[in-house]
């Protein structure tokens, strides 16, 4: 049996780059606390966003709940079910009501639905740039201006994205970004708050740091400083971003290229943007068709991830408003294995597996069921 491929592995620089970091880390005994390399991690990232501020955080969801708390957001926040948990939980955390919005072709928000949902009580849209591909960050900036709410983008799937040639990090109030092992660009566990506000980077500069950041105690905070060795890692993968971006891109092409059903290949080529092609969904036509594939790519040990199941409006502990695409898309949507070290074999002999137990399951399943469950497709007119 071959060895296992997994929907994802961290890029690891090597060893004897990262033990430079370190022995500098040795010298100097500053392990945590807003070191040299936390700052200078914060520098290169405001050069690389284009953007003023920049706080490396512990993890993105941190990074979600202190962005809520600095803005004030107590009552309704607009956001998508269609996403990790960690958006919706965030909400909840900062005792604020996520109210669902169903989700556009794009598998982010639909902003064309945002308008029925928005009450007295609506303070704010929490949007994702779901699998790195962007909302419609135009239409969703003009809704909250005309109805003066707060704009957050969790942008934890899309560090490297550009659109309108601006990086995706600059629109809104504030963007959140994850740099856990699982994203492109990673620090082991970390994320990044940015923001183009004073007034907002004021607040998180206090809140990350128990709201003593220097001596003297300025407000209500929290920990969620992240250490000089972390940031170390993020350093060494920043200065090999470009290389893993475009070693992801060949992986989608070659997916894009062998995968034989159209509906199942990716749109990170056909929207107008910079990809960061973090992501490589497939949507089945039904959830038994998914479960089918899913089987026989685990049979030649190949573990892809069903990102993101369920719909998070159908949780017990959450239960929101009905998504119908959402909670479609969610049963049927499947990530590929995707990271800069896949060979390009093994997307061809997984691209294979998948087009063999799409036909036959295709064969074999009545019409009537995979007409039923299929009738939506977010990437189809793309
Ligand atoms: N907003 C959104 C939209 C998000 O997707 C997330 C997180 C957040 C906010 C919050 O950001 P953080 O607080 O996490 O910074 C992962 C990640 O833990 C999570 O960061 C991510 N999104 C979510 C979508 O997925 P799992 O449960 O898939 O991880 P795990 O451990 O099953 O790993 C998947 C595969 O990756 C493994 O089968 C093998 C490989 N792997 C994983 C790790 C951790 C490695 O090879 N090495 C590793 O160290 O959660």
């Amino acid at each position: 049996m071959s060895e296992k491929i997994f929907v994802t592995r961290p890029y690891l620089p090597p060893l004897a780059k990262f033990n430079v970091y370190l022995r500098q880390i040795w010298k100097t005994k500053v392990v945590t606390n807003n070191g040299y390399f936390v700052k200078k991690l914060e520098d290169d990232l405001k050069k690389y966003f284009g953007a003023k501020h920049v706080f490396f955080v512990a993890n993105g969801t941190l990074g979600l709940q202190m962005a809520i708390r600095a803005l004030g957001l107590k009552k309704e926040i607009i956001t998508t079910p269609f996403t990790y948990v960690a958006t919706a939980d965030s909400i909840i955390w900062e005792h604020a009501k996520p109210v669902f919005v169903d989700i556009d072709k794009n598998c982010c928000i639909d902003p064309k639905k945002i308008r029925a949902k928005i009450t007295k009580n609506t303070q704010a849209i929490l949007a994702v740039h779901v699998y790195g591909y962007p909302c419609d960050v135009k239409a969703i900036d003009q809704i909250a201006q005309e109805f003066n709410l707060k704009l957050i983008y969790d942008a934890a799937h899309a560090f490297g994205v550009e659109i309108y040639g601006r990086s995706i990090a600059t629109f809104g109030d504030v963007s959140v970004f994850s740099f856990h092992a699982t994203k492109p660009f990673h620090s082991a566990e970390g994320g990044a708050i940015v923001t183009n506000s004073n007034q907002i980077a004021q607040k998180i500069y206090h809140m990350r740091s128990f709201g003593q950041p220097e001596e003297d105690i300025k407000s209500l905070g929290i920990n969620a400083k992240n250490s000089e060795i972390h940031a170390a890692l993020g350093l060494c993968v920043l200065d090999q971003i470009e290389t893993i971006l475009e070693k992801r891109q060949k992986i989608c092409d070659t997916y894009n290229k062998y995968l034989k059903y159209t509906k199942l290949k990716n749109p990170h080529n056909r929207l107008n943007f910079k990809s960061n092609y973090a992501y490589y969904p497939i949507i089945c036509k039904s959830e038994s068709q998914l479960l089918k594939i899913k089987r026989s790519l685990e049979a030649n040990n190949i573990f892809p991830r069903r990102y993101f199941y369920p719909s998070i409006n159908t949780l017990p502990f959450i239960k929101g408003d009905k998504c119908p695409i959402s909670e479609s898309i969610a049963k049927r949507v499947l990530c590929l294995p995707l990271y800069s070290k896949l060979a390009l074999v093994d997307v061809k002999r997984i691209s294979k597996i998948i087009n063999l137990a799409f036909r036959q399951e295709q064969e074999t399943s009545p019409h009537k069921q995979i007409r039923s469950e299929g009738n939506v497709y977010p990437f189809q007119e793309l």
